[in-house]
């Protein structure tokens, strides 16, 4: 049996067979690797008898209630039994069973492990190289989006209340700053608070559309950044939106604006070559959703439309500065400072927005007009 690998940094410890084998499959496990590139939980594949399943330790930090978050995969996964498979249609990873008949396993060391499907044939992308590939996600978001627009969101429980509600993360942010002696603070965190505060009225702009009855509650994916598309190998399709922890009651431009942070910025999150928001990939990525949202976007979402996608890079990047002056609690980094690195980065997406606002409006009418 193979367990790890060759990066040390990325080594599978042995709560992870035990809890490989706490689970309902069938066969031999051949393997337990590491899998993806989350910043949350720990995620394994599991090669077991002839297929691969997923394993995954959720992080405790982030995700208080495990119970609620299987509670939410089941709900999903009987919505979606009473529908007709669609060919062109995405699939999700169903969850798993234990042993003992239960959703969850919690090792010696009191870690909460489960397992969902494999989704077989697939491969993610590291960054969008054409347009078509971005047609295919904005899809893939439309479909799932779709999916979900007969049941009601108080279907599912919230998992982590404030998620995706621009204003919290900005008061936390400001309570941590209370905290902090700002004198103490380096030049590069002082610029990026004043960043964020010629922005501050921005944050609350998806909230008061919620207030004001423009924008409606819905079922939100909650994390569909571009690790978390998988493409079929042989045919390129968009074939399953995975990572479904955060999918909860919320607001899609949340999720839209997150997908397009994501995919039209090549250079990506991490360290390395310059942030620019690529309106080719936009335009392909906007056209791919309203192929498949027509029926469930209205006018006044697409009015919403270019706020979104100038807040959401706003809130991560406010998001990684908190972690920044909490010292790393919530986003896993390789080494200090990684997330006041990565929040400049999201400010020079916000920044690069900013400077095509015109162009970028043009192409949300021009595609929405058909
Ligand atoms: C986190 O760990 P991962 O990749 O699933 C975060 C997202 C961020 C993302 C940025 C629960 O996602 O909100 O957009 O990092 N998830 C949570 O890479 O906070
Ligand atoms: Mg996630």
């Amino acid at each position: 049996m193979l367990i790890g690998s060759v990066d040390p940094q990325r080594m599978v410890p042995p709560e992870a067979l035990e809890a490989a084998l706490a689970f309902a499959v069938e066969g031999d496990i051949k393997a337990v690797t590491p899998l993806g590139r989350g910043l949350i939980n720990d995620t394994y594949r599991v090669k077991q008898g002839s297929g691969s399943w997923v394993l995954q330790r959720l992080n405790p930090r982030v995700f208080e209630s495990p119970e609620a978050i299987m509670d939410n995969l089941h709900a999903m996964a009987s919505h979606l039994e009473s529908k007709s498979l669609d060919p062109e249609g995405i699939q999700l990873p169903k969850p798993l069973w234990t042993l003992e008949g239960r959703r969850l396993f919690r090792s010696r060391d009191d870690q909460c492990w489960r397992a969902i499907t494999y989704i077989d044939q697939s491969l993610s992308l590291e960054r969008i190289a054409r347009p078509s590939e971005a047609f295919e996600v904005g899809r893939a978001l439309g479909l799932f989006h779709g999916l979900f627009d007969d049941l009601p969101p108080e279907r599912l429980h919230d998992t982590l209340p404030g998620f995706h509600e621009a204003p919290c993360y900005l008061l936390a942010l400001d309570h941590r700053v209370a905290q902090c002696s700002l004198e103490e603070s380096s030049g590069s965190v002082l610029e990026a608070l004043h960043f964020i505060d010629a922005r501050r009225d921005l944050v609350p702009v998806l909230e008061r559309g919620k207030l004001k009855g423009d924008l409606h509650l819905a079922i939100m994916h909650g994390d569909p950044k571009l690790d978390n598309v998988l493409f079929d190998r042989a045919s390129g399709r968009a074939i399953s939106l995975i990572d479904l922890d955060t999918v909860k009651p919320g607001l899609r431009h949340y999720d839209l604006g997150d997908c397009f942070r994501s995919c039209c910025n090549a250079a990506g999150e991490a360290e390395g070559g310059s942030v620019v928001f690529d309106l080719t990939i936009f335009e392909a990525l906007l056209a791919g959703y309203f192929k498949v949202a027509r029926g469930f976007f209205s006018r006044v979402d697409v009015d919403y439309l270019y706020d979104a996608i100038r807040l959401l890079p706003l809130e991560l990047g406010i998001r990684f500065l908190t972690d920044h002056l909490l010292g790393d609690a919530y986003f896993k980094v390789d080494h200090p400072g990684q997330n006041l690195l990565r929040a400049q980065r999201q400010f020079q997406l916000v920044v690069s927005i900013e400077a095509q606002e015109v162009a970028l409006r043009a192409i949300i009418e021009r595609l929405y007009r058909g």
